[in-house]
């Protein structure tokens, strides 16, 4: 790891601006370096069919389908695949799962969570359909979850957590809605979260986990905050996550898994310190967990695959640069002509 690097991290000051991330240090990533390709096609297949209702993943996910949706439908559109889903299906199904609060959940019928209506917003962000929504009914219910510690409850039910800090950001920022809530005092909790090692927990005082550094990274990056992170701490601490096989863990002795490609990289990349890893021993980890027959990526080689872990793995490898899939936005989760879509129109 060098130390000597010059300071480029992200240059945003205004939260209504575009992010502008520095790839400058990213080199090209090419799929020579692992024995396994990326079989697209395969996934692709693998996704269409998981969504299907007689699937035994859409009867388990069936209480979370918005969040399934939304991970199935941005690793669509990663591999320009997203026109072979059923558009106006899709979108009439997101739309019976609003509650009168303006609210989503996570599928028709059920309560509404501040988990469920950033995917929602998501997917209607993805087909460039935000315009359906009544904007001012779903972001009072996102900004109506604020606290008066800045803090953010995920539901009525005040579960506290800084998931929910940066998915009322990340959702107002798409709906152009930030001025909603106390920006200064969300980002003053998010930063009473920050620990010695430079990472960030769930709540003051809590464990560092790459999860929740995402998060706190993330909603830091949208607000134009990113001055309040260690960058050399918090990128040593993001670095030590890789293991010897090249996947990375969520925090230490624990086992790699490939949705830390995501947490962990796309941390790295918005403290622009995504260098300081081996990047092809991990996009060889991420191949590794392939079904090459079936299609779909699992958490570790050999394991059952999941639409989690296939879009954390495709989204990994954008970030990685990997041939053929399109570019990721670190902060929004969302692909990057999305996001300039969303944010260079009024
Ligand atoms: C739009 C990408 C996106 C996210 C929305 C929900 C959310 C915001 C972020 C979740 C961040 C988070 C906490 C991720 C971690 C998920 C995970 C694999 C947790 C497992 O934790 P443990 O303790 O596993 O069971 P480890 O790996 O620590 O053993």
């Amino acid at each position: 790891m060098s130390t000597e690097e010059t300071e480029r991290g992200p240059r945003r000051t205004n939260p209504e601006s575009p992010p502008n991330y520095n790839f400058s240090s990213r080199s090209k990533l090419m799929s020579s370096t692992s024995s396994s390709q990326l079989v697209a096609d395969k996934h692709v297949r693998y996704i269409l069919m998981a969504e299907k209702k007689e699937s035994l993943e859409s009867v388990v996910m069936d209480h979370l389908r918005m969040n399934g949706a939304y991970w199935g439908l941005t690793t669509l559109d990663l591999l320009d695949k997203l026109g072979t889903v059923p558009e106006d299906e899709v979108l009439s199904w997101v739309m019976t799962c609003q509650h009168e609060s303006g609210g989503f959940a996570g599928n028709t019928g059920h309560d509404p969570h501040i988990l469920y209506t950033l995917s929602a917003v998501q997917i209607l962000a993805l087909f460039d359909k935000i315009s359906i929504l009544d904007v001012g009914k779903v972001s009072s219910y996102v900004a109506g979850l604020q606290n008066e510690d800045g803090s953010f409850s995920g539901d009525i039910w005040g579960e506290i957590d800084t998931r929910f800090s940066y998915i009322a950001i990340c959702c107002l920022s798409i709906l152009k809605c930030l001025d909603k809530i106390n920006v200064e005092k969300a980002v003053a909790y998010i930063v009473s979260c920050k620990n010695l090692d430079g990472g960030f927990g769930c709540t003051p005082g809590a464990e560092s986990h790459a999860g929740q550094i995402f998060c706190c990274v993330g909603a830091l990056a949208i607000t134009g905050s990113l001055h309040h992170v260690d960058k050399d701490l918090l990128g040593w601490w993001l670095c030590e996550r890789q293991v010897k096989t090249g996947g990375l863990n969520g925090r230490p002795e624990k086992l790699p898994d490939v949705c830390y490609s995501w947490w962990v990289l796309s941390s790295l990349i918005m403290i622009d310190r995504v260098h300081w890893i081996d990047k092809a021993k991990l996009v060889k980890f991420i191949l590794d967990c392939q079904d090459l027959d079936n299609g779909g990526i699992s958490d570790r080689p050999d394991d059952a695959v999941d639409i989690f872990h296939t879009y954390f793995g495709v989204a990994g490898l954008s970030l990685l640069e990997y041939p053929g899939v399109k570019t990721i936005d670190p902060a929004y989760a969302l692909p990057v002509d999305v996001i300039n879509r969303i944010l260079f129109t009024r």
